[in-house]
């Protein structure tokens, strides 16, 4: 991508892209979503190597992973088209954590008591479960993923990640995109309750159109997929740069680690990076093993990072390596 390209025009050209891609361009159906069609597979590591990366086929414009550590399943929601269709066909898979598919439209938006068209961003709190779906958040038990009603959010276009801080507020952001691409000016993080309260915390193109959101035991942070920057805003509600943007970085999902750090994904490297809590930076995926790394999830059971590929619809589970133990001072 040209250095003269702005974020804004470089944006539209990527979604594009990836618009082409999530409907197979010339209207054929892509080859993986044939191999959808012809049902799911996993391909585990090399047996004996635990680091190995598990890669899970079969899903449909996956774009999201989620771990329910009560469950201990992990939760992938499938766009199945372009991301802003209300096409009412999108669904949410199961997936245990040796890489078996356990149910591919365990939620169907195709079933008549289901409305789901694009979704993305997965929380759960208490019982319930919370899918981002353009403009709307909605409900599902944890248990059964019954639906159980939504929260609309008034002039959004593009709602993406959801997130929960320590005192159980909920959050969702809106990349602010028409379904052209272009932005919609509607840039916001919202705030919102259980029972359909909601409100904005910020807003405004000064967002970078907000993607990938989550909260440590105080602050919260946004990855940005226009501005390709990651900020945090504390209590004060004031915005902190933590890594300040880069055109055409496009980034999607962030998590946080058990050792006090995060791990985020980019499309424009076509990378997942880990950043310890001392600080160090290091690529977990990159290249093929990241293309298209859309809203990365968090194992924490087991320190994996859930990687869900957009374009070519599959699944990465991958170790995050134990950090290398310090020397013993002195030698010998
Ligand atoms: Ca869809
Ligand atoms: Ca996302």
């Amino acid at each position: 991508m040209s250095p003269a390209q702005s974020p804004r025009r470089a944006l539209p050209l990527l979604l594009l892209v990836v618009a082409a891609a999530a409907c197979g361009g010339n209207g054929a159906p892509p080859a993986d979503q044939a191999q959808a069609a012809a049902g799911p597979q996993a391909k585990p590591g090399a047996p004996g190597d635990p680091m190995a990366a598990i890669e899970v086929t079969g899903f449909m414009t996956p774009e999201s992973v989620l771990h329910d550590s009560v469950a201990d399943v992990y939760l992938v929601s499938n766009i199945n088209g372009t991301p802003t269709d209300k096409d009412d066909n999108g669904f949410i898979s199961r997936v245990t954590p040796t890489g078996e598919i356990e149910q591919l439209k365990w939620i169907d938006g195709a079933a008549p008591a289901v409305t789901l068209h694009g979704p993305k961003g997965l929380a759960v709190k208490g019982d319930t479960r919370y899918v981002a779906d353009i403009d709307c958040v909605r409900r599902f038990l944890r248990t059964s993923g019954a639906p159980a009603g939504e929260i609309c959010f008034r002039g959004a276009t593009f709602l993406n990640d959801i997130a929960m801080d320590v005192s159980g507020t909920l959050y969702v952001t809106d990349s602010g995109l028409n379904p052209d691409f272009s932005p919609s000016g509607t840039d916001a993080i919202w705030r919102f309750s259980p029972d359909g309260q909601t409100s904005k915390l910020q807003q405004g193109d000064s967002l970078g159109h907000p993607n990938g959101i989550a909260f440590n035991d105080q602050d919260g942070y946004v990855v940005t997929f226009g501005s390709g920057e990651i900020y945090q805003f504390g209590p004060d509600n004031k915005r902190r740069v933590v890594l300040p943007g880069a055109s055409g970085r496009a980034l999607d999902g962030i998590v946080f680690t058990n050792d006090g750090g995060y791990a985020f994904s980019s499309w424009g490297d076509s990378a997942v990076y880990v950043v310890t809590g001392q600080g160090a930076t290091s690529k977990l995926l990159e290249h093929a093993e990241a293309d298209s790394p859309a809203d990365i999830g968090y194992d924490a059971k087991r320190n994996r990072i859930l990687v869900p590929l957009f374009t070519p619809n599959k699944v990465v589970i991958k170790q995050i390596p134990a950090a290398p133990v310090a020397a013993p001072a002195g030698g010998g």
